[in-house]
């Protein structure tokens, strides 16, 4: 094993896209070549809209040009408007898609075990004006989907899930895309599952997913009929064909996540101030591997951490640092008050997410556990304990 205090040669960086057999790729490729159909709902795309469908366990999958555009029409088809109470602690594209349908987000604080948002916050929010609840599996970890449901359907809102992180996730066997009216997953690169750019929404409700599909494609009923105002949401077949080489090797990739996952766990379990994630048991999730670093306890702070480890080639993300509510196109609204989304706050200043895909080995992922021990080592020196220093 490397001395944890010598950089690694290359960086290791928190993701890294899954790269399938470039032979069995290739010959999904020829196909295409063959059949001379490149987009609009080919062969391709069909085969794999239909294996998502049954993996994830959903009625009904459409899949699209990226997570953002399938949230887009999620939202746009139920017709979201008004005010949405959502999440502070999200990556941007889930308040921004409010914004380009010209619905104010509103923000409510998240629970502190889940960092997901907090049903018993969003109640006190609630106006007239509110349509909707717009949801986030944060790193794959489920909302409170049952007190959402009873909340939404209490004052008669939409529930949308923002679905990026959760591909595979299950909630009592269900398939996490069969909750709420609507769910978005994202298929970026840097996701579990992924077709370079891509994602899918998913619904129960046949006549939102005809509607939903009308969307994705101009609003286009048929050669002579434009039914609706809708956009170019399409996914095109060298990405279908990418998603379903990636689909074949998945297995491998949720192993090796389990496995690092574990790894860590061993390495920084007993470091006081740290905070891991539960013991990762089954498929599905396992996008980031988490960590909260309380800097009082732990000896020094996460952005401090942050700079060590990336002076020795370790390359981490603070998602999600800043929060959505602190950026400068919401930080006028009332509910961004920092006041008012403590907790969202504190896991903002907190999180730090390791490196966790199959391009990490174990000896990395032990290594990159005692790079943790150093700092947390030499902060600790600073009170007058035993040093180890970090160049
Ligand atoms: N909702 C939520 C909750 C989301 O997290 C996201 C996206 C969305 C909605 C929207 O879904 P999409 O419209 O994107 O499908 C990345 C992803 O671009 C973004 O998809 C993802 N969430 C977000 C959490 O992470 P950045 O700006 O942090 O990416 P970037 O380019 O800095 O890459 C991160 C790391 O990945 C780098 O350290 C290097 C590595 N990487 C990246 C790419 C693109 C690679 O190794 N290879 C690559 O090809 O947003």
């Amino acid at each position: 094993m490397a001395h944890p205090l010598t950089p690694f040669d290359t960086p290791i960086y928190v993701v890294r896209p899954r790269l399938p057999d470039l032979e069995g790729f290739v010959e999904r490729l020829r196909t295409i070549w063959a059949s001379g159909w490149l987009t609009n709902g080919g062969a391709q795309h069909i085969e794999l809209e239909l294996r998502l469908r049954q993996m994830l366990g959903v009625s009904s999958l459409s899949l699209f040009n990226n997570g953002t555009m399938a949230l887009l029409t999620a939202c746009r088809a139920l017709s979201l408007r008004g005010e949405v109470i959502t999440t502070p602690f999200t990556f941007p594209a889930t308040p921004h898609v409010l914004t380009w349908l010209g619905a104010a987000p509103v923000f409510a604080d998240i629970d502190r075990a889940t960092l997901t948002i907090d049903p018993d916050r969003i109640e006190p929010l609630i106006t007239p004006q509110t349509t909707g609840i717009l949801a986030v599996h944060v790193y794959g970890t489920p909302c409170d989907v049952d007190r959402l449901e009873d909340v939404a359907r209490r004052h008669g809102l939409k529930l949308v899930y923002d679905a990026a992180h959760a591909f595979g996730v299950r909630v009592g066997g269900r398939g996490i895309g069969t909750f709420g009216d609507a769910s978005a997953f994202s298929f970026h690169a840097t996701k579990v599952f992924h077709t370079a750019e891509g994602g899918a929404l998913a619904c129960s409700d046949p006549e939102l997913a005809a509607h939903a599909a009308l969307l994705r494609n101009f609003g286009i009923r048929s050669e002579e009929e434009v039914e609706l105002p809708g956009l170019n949401g399409k996914l095109n077949e060298l990405q279908a064909a990418l998603g379903l080489s990636v689909l074949d090797d998945l297995a491998d990739e949720w192993r090796a996540r389990l496995r690092l996952s574990a790894v860590y766990r061993d390495a920084l379990a007993d470091l006081p101030g740290l905070a891991l994630p539960g013991p990762a048991t089954a498929e599905g999730g396992l996008l980031y591997y988490v960590i909260r670093v309380d800097g009082d306890r732990f000896g020094c702070s996460r952005d401090e951490l942050q700079r060590r480890l990336r002076a020795l080639n370790v390359v981490t993300r603070k998602y999600f640092y800043p929060l959505c509510s602190d950026y400068p196109c919401y930080r006028h609204l009332p509910s961004a008050a920092p006041s008012a989304l403590p907790v969202a706050r504190e896991a903002a200043g907190q999180v730090l997410c390791l490196p966790l895909h199959a391009g990490v080995t174990v000896e990395q992922a032990a290594t990159i556990g005692l790079m943790i021990r150093s700092c947390a080592a030499d902060g600790i020196a600073a009170d007058g304990m035993a040093a180890v220093s970090i160049p």
